[in-house]
């Protein structure tokens, strides 16, 4: 219902009287008053003039799909949009929904986190409403293998389209951040469900520090956010708009092209990594060299004293 009468305002060229939206929707004028009071809560502003009726004239940053599908320009991805205010984690619920047949596209928002998750067991700091915490689910005819390469290809999505909206110089650290003067902005998490060969879902995580005034004590030094960087608010439902299209056009291409050379020259200008002195950490083993590229499989590849290392996974820091 609120949804209903929120689209009618959205799509008004001005005032809309309440008799109007009454007998549009087949409700009484108290119900539509009362939708009007909730949306008002939710943070739109509705102004409502005597004799007039009700004019949208402002409306929250909220990434819900009443204020998202307007801004999408996407096929497929978004198009299905579940949103939070609070979970413990999207991809966890992404998960869920995949178990109950949700479509590929799938985007999964929250407006807070109280388990986000990183890698390895990590934790991810989301508080409410400064970033962009959500999750994409893809349902790719992919092997297990291709993984890898989907966490490159959302972390190029991502650095674009975060350039396209600041103008930030933002670049990625290999594999799965995205940093700014060497403090972190963005983590993404890819994880998946998996049958014997065959990938079931993939679920795309991304963290993406928007509009945080400042970080808990852990994170002061090596985390930054947008609202940091540039000294202004910047929309959260904008630059996830802008995120789905970018990454559906990456995600087209590589189902189209794999990792070519022209996905790996564009990934190498982007990404931090490649062209630094790195210090690998793998299990047990050490050793540094210079990041000179990425394989056709994902792996990051680094000269050292005794030839070329493809590293799949671990600990890679710029020294
Ligand atoms: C990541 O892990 O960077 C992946 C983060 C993915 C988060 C998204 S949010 C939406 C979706 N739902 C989830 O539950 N997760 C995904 P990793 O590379 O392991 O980095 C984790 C480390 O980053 C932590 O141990 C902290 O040191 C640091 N960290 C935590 N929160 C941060 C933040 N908000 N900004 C910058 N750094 C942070």
């Amino acid at each position: 219902m609120k949804e209903r009468i929120l689209t009618l305002l959205q799509n008004a060229d001005g005032f809309l009287s309440g008799e109007r939206i009454s007998e549009q929707l087949g409700v009484s004028r108290a119900a539509v008053w009362k939708a009007v009071k909730k949306l008002r809560e939710e943070g739109y502003g509705i102004q409502s003039v005597t004799n007039k009726g009700y004019r949208l004239v402002s409306s929250p940053d909220l990434l819900t799909e009443g204020e998202l599908s307007p801004l999408l320009t996407t096929a497929c991805l978004g198009r299905t949009v579940f949103s939070y205010e609070v979970t413990d984690s999207t991809n966890r619920r992404a998960r869920e929904e995949a178990d109950r047949g949700a479509p590929h596209g799938s985007v999964f928002f929250a407006e807070e986190q109280t388990g986000g998750r990183g890698r390895l067991g990590r934790a991810w700091s989301a508080p409410r409403g400064e970033g962009v915490w959500m999750s994409v689910l893809l349902r790719p005819k992919l092997a297990p293998a291709d993984i890898a390469q989907i966490t490159l290809l959302t972390g190029l999505a991502v650095c674009d389209a975060i350039r396209e909206v600041t103008g930030l110089p933002v670049q990625i650290k290999w594999p799965n951040d995205i940093v700014l003067d060497g403090k972190k902005l963005v983590g993404i998490l890819t994880e998946m469900a998996a049958e014997e060969d065959r990938i079931c879902a993939l679920v795309v995580g991304i963290g993406v520090n928007v509009n945080n005034p400042a970080f808990p004590e852990e994170l002061k030094d090596k985390a930054t956010s947008l609202l940091l960087a540039t000294g202004k608010p910047v929309s959260r439902k904008e630059l996830a708009a802008r995120i789905l299209l970018r990454l559906e056009k990456e995600y087209e291409t590589f189902l189209r092209q794999g990792a070519n050379a022209a996905f790996r020259k564009r990934y190498a200008e982007r990404c931090a990594t490649i062209g630094s002195l790195v210090k690998v950490v793998m299990g047990n083993e050490e050793f540094a060299g210079t990041a000179i590229g990425i394989s056709e499989t994902g792996a990051l590849l680094v000269q050292t004293g005794q030839g070329i290392r493809a590293v799949n996974s671990g600990e890679v820091s710029v020294r």
